[in-house]
């Protein structure tokens, strides 16, 4: 494996208690001009950040597991993209798609029709966000099947557009007070092999058995005749880094085929070598008839995509689908340079290696301390679930100690899970043993204090 020169040293140095002066001057300007309904997990305000490293504005190095939400696998400032990006900027902005197209879109979409699961013959659509691209998956999964319904999953994340609302389980912060949400939305059980779906006996369900039940709900309650698509997550993201028990996604993604049901993969968080392969569809060797992506694609600039089975997606009229910035010249150039990176850098063996690196340490915390309830993952995906001592009872304050004594200490991390009690550690996957090693001290260090 080649590897990445960075520019800024990759160390944590912290020189003011967080937030400093000048994030402090800028946090008052914000409360003055931003709208409260965008909150940040971190008080302290950017500068600079490569690598797995971000300065903020008072001199601060933070070690970053957060990776702008599992975006910034090549690194925040990787060269090779900041080369490509400056490169194209320099040439034109924008002349949008729909009016005056260019290649590196094209090459895109051939990059993606290749990368993703299953070498059937494939298209590719271009996109802002990842909401964006859920919305879309589902327009084309109605028009294709002439069927309104679709099925998500209990703790499924899909964005915060309309429907993607309606798609995504979890009402607060997200869905309260914004209905009514786009109707034919239906809820079925998923797969959370900590939490939910127990035999008599009390062995947690198998993959097969989660997904007979929530075949079972989808036959009584909503018809297979009347069903457009399934969207899923194959690892669940925001609802807590859920993996499915193993034969869950093959189950689901078998019963539709055989239903003409779309299987959309929601590979925004999963894809792109986060989870030790190019798509976490691949690990159960399942192959989706649309996938969707996003957050690494471009390397920080907004992108998406939905990629699928040509007869999908050609099926729509043309005009159907677009949209004035979707596959800007400027990210689709990052996103060439940024699949180029993962290739050569080979982020995918660098995502598992990792995830051993992560997984080893963590279970030593889970033998030891009884708030650690759960830890688990795949690759450079890995979370640790926080329950009361004793029991399985959610602990989100013991969850909020440990994510703010590691904000102390200069380590970002983020949290997630429907209940609050899970926080995720998604590196960059460019991120330097020592720098992965020092900030699992700190997790290790924070824990126990919370656990004191
Ligand atoms: N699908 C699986 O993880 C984005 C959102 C955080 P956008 N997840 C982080 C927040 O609070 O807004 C996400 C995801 C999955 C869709 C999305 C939506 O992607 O680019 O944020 O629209």
């Amino acid at each position: 494996m080649s590897t990445l020169q960075y520019r800024l040293p990759q160390k944590r140095c912290l020189v003011t208690e967080l937030p400093g002066p000048k994030s402090t001057a800028l946090a008052a300007r914000r409360r003055a001009a931003v709208g409260a309904g965008v909150t940040s997990v971190l008080p302290i305000y950017v500068a600079d950040a490569d690598g797995a490293v971000v300065v903020d504005v008072d001199g601060n190095s933070l070690i970053d597991l957060g990776a702008g939400i599992a975006v910034t696998s090549v690194g925040a400032s990787n060269p090779a993209v900041v080369a490509a990006v400056q490169q194209q900027v320099a040439r034109f902005t924008h002349t949008c798609f729909m009016i005056a197209p260019y290649e590196s879109y094209v090459a895109v979409a051939e990059r993606l029709d290749a990368l993703t699961p299953g070498d059937h013959e494939k298209r590719t659509v271009l996109f802002n966000s990842g909401a964006e691209a859920v919305e879309n998956a589902v327009k084309i999964a109605r028009h294709a099947t002439g069927r309104d319904a679709v099925v998500a999953v209990d703790h499924a994340y899909h964005g915060r557009t309309n429907l993607a609302l309606a798609l995504t389980a979890k009402s607060m912060p997200y869905k309260s007070g914004f209905g009514p949400f786009s109707p034919e939305v239906y809820r079925v059980p998923t797969s959370y092999p900590y939490r939910e779906g127990l035999n008599v006996d009390g062995s947690p369900f198998t993959g097969e058995q989660a997904a007979e039940r929530a075949i079972s709900i989808i036959e009584k309650q909503i018809g297979a005749d009347n069903l457009a698509a399934i969207v899923i997550e194959p690892i669940q993201g925001e609802g807590g880094f859920i993996v499915p028990a193993e034969g869950f996604l093959p189950a689901l993604a078998r019963w539709a085929r055989a239903n003409d049901v779309i299987f959309i993969a929601d590979e925004i968080q999963t894809g792109l070598c986060r989870t030790g392969a190019w798509f976490a569809s691949e690990h159960e060797g399942v192959v989706p008839d649309l996938t969707t992506t996003a957050k690494a694609i471009a390397g920080g600039m907004p992108l998406s995509a939905v990629t699928g089975r040509a007869e999908l997606i050609d099926g729509v009229h043309p005009g159907g689908l677009g949209g004035t910035f979707g596959g800007n010249p400027v990210a689709c150039a990052a996103a060439l340079a940024t699949l180029d990176q993962m290739e050569t850098l080979d982020l995918a063996g660098r995502a598992r290696a990792i995830g051993e690196t992560i997984s080893k340490r963590l279970q030593v915390l889970a033998t030891e301390l009884a708030i650690v309830g759960d830890v688990r993952g795949r690759g450079a995906m890995m979370a640790v679930e926080f329950v009361e001592p004793g029991g399985r009872m959610p602990n989100p304050a013991a969850t909020g100690k440990v994510a703010a004594a590691m904000l102390r200490a200069g380590v970002i991390v983020l949290r997630c899970g429907t209940y609050g009690n899970v926080i995720r550690l998604l590196p960059p996957l460019v991120i330097s043993d020592d720098l992965l090693a020092e900030a699992l001290t700190v997790f290790e260090d924070a824990v126990r204090s919370a656990a004191a």
